[in-house]
């Protein structure tokens, strides 16, 4: 279906485009790609010393063929066999939840993502998408269930990284990542693969956490690897398998004494098969809106591009009573969304593409008697809709839907439209212009949180 085909709105004509991001800047030249690159840093720089390799799984080759380094390395100046002193049991009482199935909002803006798809064709992958995550202790681990929908559908297999984003000081920074960078394969807990980092300079989330900032080529999200230390010392810190209950569920385990024994803390879920960078953290401020794409139909930036394949959580209080007002916790409102992916299909389903087309517009004059007035919001919430207000003179209000998206069709002329709302500050607040026959004018809000 193309509503476009009766009338071409050309959007050559107007456009009156106010961003606040800047395009995200590079970041520097030192740092490595992902972590499988961290891996490979790191094994060169060991590379004159003594590896077993009886105690390593064999290198593997990735989908572009490059070679992939074992990812632990054995303690340095030995070639003593790891000896575990302990292992992680069975999950307990669960103590915390995330659900994902009820939250399942896709919101660039606060980096909550729900994308599990591909870039650009938008195809399902199911051992992305998160659905619930619970979490229980004992007296040397917390343990973390990731439940995905299915395996991958091609692979059969659970293909994604898989990790838990921790807050201890709740200020909505997270201050650890643990990451399985290598999907776990069995049921036996193997902590090969797995990796704890921490942000010791406090730059996860950039000027604002969780909230979409314009990247500044200095922040590293999380640079530091806490667990496995080179020299190795200990052994048994953190840890992931397949359950032996459900296939399709990747648990985590790591000791308390790695993350500082903390009473309480806020905590998120993530799968990623797409930017798998820790240093990257949080991806909506190395990411603009534009170039992350989004899952949602009617967003203008539709399709998924360079944010795809993957999915997070909001965060859930474990150890402490929350009072609802924690950054990035939990919320029906916050989360709560009215599109969805169009690619969403049962398991064995082939997806399709969907075309890019506005889902929008209703179109069913005769050419040169309409003209298009329309609006986006970026960095957008959708809490925010229905406090927001944009008034195109002569044809009343609107709030934008909850991709933070609305337009008119209107008589060629001239018109002022003005922005209104009720909490924060909506830019810019009044913009006059004339739009031809045929034309579309385009006029993007930036949100000024105060
Ligand atoms: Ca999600
Ligand atoms: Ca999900
Ligand atoms: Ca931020
Ligand atoms: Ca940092």
């Amino acid at each position: 279906m193309h509503p476009k085909k009766n009338v071409r709105f050309a959007r050559l004509g107007i456009v009156f485009t106010f961003v606040l991001m800047l395009s995200a800047c590079n970041i520097p030249g030192t740092l490595p790609q992902n972590v499988d690159d961290i891996v490979a840093q790191t094994l060169t720089a060991m590379s004159a010393q003594s590896v077993t390799p009886t105690l390593e799984a064999p290198a593997t080759t990735d989908a572009a063929g490059t070679e992939i380094p074992t990812p632990m390395t054995p303690p340095e100046n030995t070639t003593a066999p790891v000896v575990h002193v302990i292992i992680p049991g069975e999950m307990q009482a669960i103590e915390s939840t995330v659900d994902d199935l009820l939250y399942n909002g896709d919101d660039f803006s606060i980096n909550l993502f729900e994308r599990p798809f591909t870039q650009t064709l938008m195809e399902n992958r199911f051992d992305l998408d998160l659905q619930k995550i619970a979490m229980s202790t004992d007296n040397t681990f917390f343990y973390f269930s990731l439940d995905l929908k299915d395996v991958n559908l091609n692979t059969k297999t659970l293909d994604g990284n898989y990790g838990i984003e921790l807050d201890l000081d709740k200020n909505g920074r997270g201050d650890y990542l643990l990451w399985a960078y290598q999907p776990p394969t069995t049921t036996s807990w193997d902590y090969l693969g797995v990796v704890l980092f921490s942000d010791q300079n406090e730059d996860v989330g950039g000027t604002r956490a969780l909230v979409s900032d314009a990247v500044k080529p200095e922040w590293n999200g999380y640079e530091t690897e806490v667990w496995p230390s080179k020299p190795l010392t200990d052994p048994d810190g953190a840890w992931a398998r397949i359950s032996p209950k459900d296939a399709t569920v990747v648990q985590l385990a790591v000791k308390r004494s790695l993350v500082g024994n903390p009473a309480s803390f806020l905590w998120s879920a993530w799968t990623d098969d797409q930017i798998k960078a820790s240093y990257k953290f949080e991806y909506n401020d190395f990411y603009t809106a534009a170039e992350a794409g989004s899952p949602y139909a009617a967003n203008p930036n539709y399709p998924l591009k360079a944010l795809s394949q993957m999915d997070s959580t909001c965060r859930e209080a474990w150890g402490f009573k929350p009072t609802g007002n924690e950054p990035g916790i939990c919320k029906k409102a916050v989360v709560q969304a009215t599109a969805k992916p169009k690619t969403t299909t049962k398991p064995g389903v082939t997806p399709t593409i969907t075309p890019l087309v506005p889902t929008k517009q209703v179109i069913t004059a005769t050419p040169c008697d309409l003209a298009q007035v329309e609006a986006s919001m970026l960095a957008w919430n959708p809490v925010w809709a229905s406090s927001i207000s944009i008034c195109l003179s002569g044809n009343g209000c609107k709030n934008p839907d909850a991709s933070g998206y609305l337009n008119w069709l209107v008589p060629p002329g001239a018109y002022t439209i003005t922005a209104s709302q009720a909490v924060y500050r909506v830019l810019p607040e009044s913009v006059s212009f004339t739009v031809d026959c045929n034309n579309t004018a385009h006029i993007d809000y930036s949100i000024d949180i105060p």
